[in-house]
């Protein structure tokens, strides 16, 4: 059976992270082992007063746990990480644990609209940016893009603006930098991809809707964690990806309660499972 490792917090409410990560990935049919770096009673996206409590020397020692059984994962995907620290020990995680065979990705959760989440520094992210350089896919949104190449963030750019992002990820070291919540105007979102190996492009929009819902990045690494896992090329893992991302959107619109908080994901599994068959 195909077997992931995801290495990223636990928000014990509010949808993102390992709450997202766990079901949509086993819902593809994967196994989906976790590493849990902090546990977090809430995300710290709008919510105040959260507990924080930190695993980071819990890691190296299920890591060496891990390496006495010898296990293997197909992938390795990491999300929110907690400090410089655990970007150092999931670095070495990397060493450990990556091969020829499998395949690392890097969602550098650290910000979005224009702003780092709190907690953050500019040294936190030049961390991120060498931790990028290890990974065979990184999925940043345009802030997070932004913060990692050091340049000013804009929310309206073109084509050709996101080709050259996409170019200038790729020089991080990573092989396909994946971006996410691209639009060049205000009818369609989605996400473009660039296989350097190829010098190859790669887009899919859905319809744009004008509303911020938390988690949804976190959501679409994991669908597209899953896709590449089971073998889909990168067109069809950002359609698969955008496709279930907006479905979560829609489906979360009526619910103005949850949105601030979290996407309304486990109605559109159904379609998930569609989109990964067809
Ligand atoms: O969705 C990204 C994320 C993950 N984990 C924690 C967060 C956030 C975003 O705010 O606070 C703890």
């Amino acid at each position: 059976m195909k077997k992931i490792v995801t290495i990223q917090d636990i928000s014990c409410f509010g949808k993102c992270s390992l709450t997202a990560a766990l079901p949509i990935i086993s819902a593809m049919g994967i196994e989906t082992a976790v590493i849990p770096t902090a546990v977090l009673s809430t995300h710290t996206g709008g919510f105040k007063n959260f507990t924080f409590r930190d695993l980071t020397d819990d890691i190296p020692l299920i890591a060496e746990h891990w390496k006495h059984l010898g296990l293997k994962f197909c992938g390795i995907y990491t999300g929110y990480l907690g400090s410089e620290k655990q970007i150092d020990i999931v670095s070495e995680f990397f060493d450990d644990f990556g091969t020829d065979e499998n395949f690392i990705i890097v969602d550098p959760a650290m910000a979005d609209g224009g702003q780092l989440y709190t907690g953050f520094t500019k040294n936190f992210v030049k961390k991120m940016a060498e931790l990028c350089a290890k990974a065979d896919y990184i999925i940043p949104n345009m802030t997070e893009a932004s913060f990692l190449l050091d340049i000013p963030y804009t929310e309206k750019y073109d084509e050709e603006y996101a080709k050259d992002i996409l170019r200038k990820l790729a020089k991080l070291g990573c092989k396909v930098p994946v971006l996410t919540g691209v639009h060049f105007d205000d009818k369609k979102q989605g996400a473009a991809a660039y296989d350097s190996a190829n010098d190859k492009f790669y887009f899919f929009f859905r319809n744009h809707i004008d509303v911020t819902v938390h988690g949804t990045g976190d959501i679409f690494s994991s669908v597209f964690t899953g896709a590449i896992a089971l073998g889909k090329d990168i067109q069809k893992a950002l359609e698969i990806s955008v496709n279930y991302t907006a479905d979560c959107i829609e489906e979360t619109l009526p619910e103005f309660d949850e949105m601030w908080y979290g996407s309304c994901f486990e109605p559109c599994i159904e379609k998930l499972i569609k989109y990964i068959r067809a």
